[in-house]
């Protein structure tokens, strides 16, 4: 039997990221869905289950290939890895020049380079797109950040728009960059989600031990604060978490969840690549360790086991409620400077054009960290892509320097209430690293020469000088050619 090439698009991998993108495409106009899985028992139960969809079900890779009309594209929604190799090598062997091959996936980005780089000869485009929004993005609208070539992007770029979110009548989709460029977006994007996650965590935690507030109370401060400016998704589902009840015991929902909190990943990701890229990102690091923490049961226990004396919880004035959402806000600002900084320095350093305002507005729709001071990113970058960090952006500027004294009062109440708030505490700390006259690090450069000749550079002279630590302490200009 032969098959008609009359797809435009095809996906590959139907579990439920797969399967939900399919259905999204074909529910666009002027779109005919091919799809593929290595399990056929997959493809029929997809196209059995949404007829409405006119799905091309091909049990066989041939037969996927076969059904797509040229320039043909497929869509990769496997598990991350040995599954997406396997997939590209499959159809690389069958595709032709001018042929797509997508990665929808959550690829590391540096495989997505290591693969469009293996690819590139055979003509073939290979665009590794980051796609953020999980199972109901993918069926009602992700957030869509694509990688790979300007051509390839002519081809994928009205598919991608027809299934993108919408924020503010425009798709959130946008052709990040070359290569790994919409991949490694991606992962900060989920650096970032961490921070957030953890920062609201931090809130919920102060609401209810020093606040005295019981879940159901603090999901109404939560809905609350989701009509001014922290409106956002996490801090809606925040929300909805905290008025769930456990069906089974009557309990708040949040009170019978074990509270180790796990991770896919994609935190360590862009922590280890902002170390790599020199970027402090704070925020996503302590997040990341946070989560690390809570799974550390035999640690925590023998620490309580210790029966140190708990220190007595501050009392949580009237304004309480209002110092802890300007905490929020602040340290939520922090986080995204941070994560736009290590943007700007994976741009740097591989060779992307990225633009800062593009990537905020793309992010305002479908994807976990949607939020309504996105459009205010975007506005700051607009007005200035080359801003040295966000905080110096007038609107953001204003934000921290009026919430700051409830910032420093929500911090110290921690810390003497004996709450830990790595998220509050160490995105302040950030914000007045970068506000002090001087910091500490004259002192370690100091150290540094002492034990290891390191060098270091004077306020009131060019070049760089060693002190002879072990001789008469004088010093010498390290320099110069007589050095
Ligand atoms: P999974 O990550 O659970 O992967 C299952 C799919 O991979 C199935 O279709 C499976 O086929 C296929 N597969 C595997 Br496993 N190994 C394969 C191989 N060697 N060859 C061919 N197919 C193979 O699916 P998912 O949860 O739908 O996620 C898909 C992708 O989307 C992943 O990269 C994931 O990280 C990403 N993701 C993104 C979000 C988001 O919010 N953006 C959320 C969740 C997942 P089988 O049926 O034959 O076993």
């Amino acid at each position: 039997m032969t098959t008609r090439a009359t797809a435009n698009i095809g996906v590959v991998g139907l579990a439920v990221m797969g399967a939900n993108l399919a259905r999204n495409l074909a529910s666009r106009e002027g779109n005919t869905v091919a799809v593929h899985n290595r399990t056929p028992a997959r493809t029929a139960e997809l196209v059995a289950a949404h007829p409405e969809a006119g799905f091309v079900a091909a049990e066989s890779i041939d037969d996927f290939v076969a059904s797509l009309a040229r320039p043909r594209t497929a869509i990769i929604m496997v598990q991350a890895g040995a599954g997406t190799d396997a997939v590209i090598d499959q159809l690389v062997e069958r595709f032709e020049p001018g042929d797509i091959i997508v990665d929808g996936g959550n690829a590391n980005f540096q495989d997505t380079i290591a693969r469009e780089r293996r690819i590139a000869p055979t003509g073939i485009h290979f665009a590794g797109v980051g796609i953020s929004g999980g199972e109901e993005g993918a069926l009602k609208g992700p957030s869509i950040m694509p990688g790979g070539s300007a051509e390839s992007y002519e081809t994928l770029g009205p598919i991608l728009s027809s299934i993108a979110a919408v924020a503010d009548g425009e798709p959130c989709v946008t052709h990040v960059g070359t290569d790994g460029a919409g991949h490694f977006v991606k992962m900060i994007h989920n650096g970032i989600e961490y921070a957030d996650m953890q920062l609201i965590g931090e809130a919920y935690d102060l609401l209810r031990t020093v606040g005295g507030l019981e879940p159901h109370a603090i999901a109404d401060v939560f809905a609350q604060w989701n009509k001014g400016p922290l409106e956002s998704y996490l801090i809606e589902i925040t929300a909805e978490i905290l008025r769930q009840v456990d069906p089974g015991t009557g309990k708040p929902f949040v009170d019978v969840v074990l509270d180790q909190a796990g991770s896919k990943g994609t935190g360590v990701w862009t922590v280890q690549n902002a170390l790599d890229l020199g970027v402090p990102v704070g925020g996503i690091a302590e997040a990341v360790f946070a989560r690390a923490v809570s799974s550390k049961p035999d640690q925590r226990a023998a620490v309580r086991r210790l029966g140190i004396a708990r220190p007595a919880l501050q009392e949580a004035g009237p304004g309480f409620a209002e110092d802890v959402a300007k905490a929020l806000y602040a340290s939520k600002v922090v986080a995204y400077a941070q994560g736009f900084d290590a943007i700007i320095a994976g741009a740097e350093r591989y060779g992307w054009d990225i633009h800062k305002d593009r990537v905020a507005r793309i992010w305002r729709g479908g994807c976990i960290i949607r939020a309504r001071f996105l459009d205010r990113i975007a506005e700051a970058y607009t007005e200035d892509p080359n801003i040295a960090t966000l905080l110096e952006a007038p609107y953001f500027a204003r934000a921290v320097t009026e919430g700051q004294d409830a910032w420093r009062r929500i911090v110290a109440t921690a810390a003497r209430s004996g709450i830990p708030v790595p998220g509050f505490g160490s995105a302040l700390s950030y914000y007045d690293s970068l506000a002090a006259d001087r910091l500490p690090a004259a002192l370690v450069q100091g150290q540094r020469d002492f034990f290891g000749a390191h060098t270091y550079r004077r306020t009131d002279q060019e070049g760089t000088f060693h002190t002879l630590w072990s001789g008469d302490r004088g010093e010498v200009r390290t320099d110069t050619a007589s050095h």
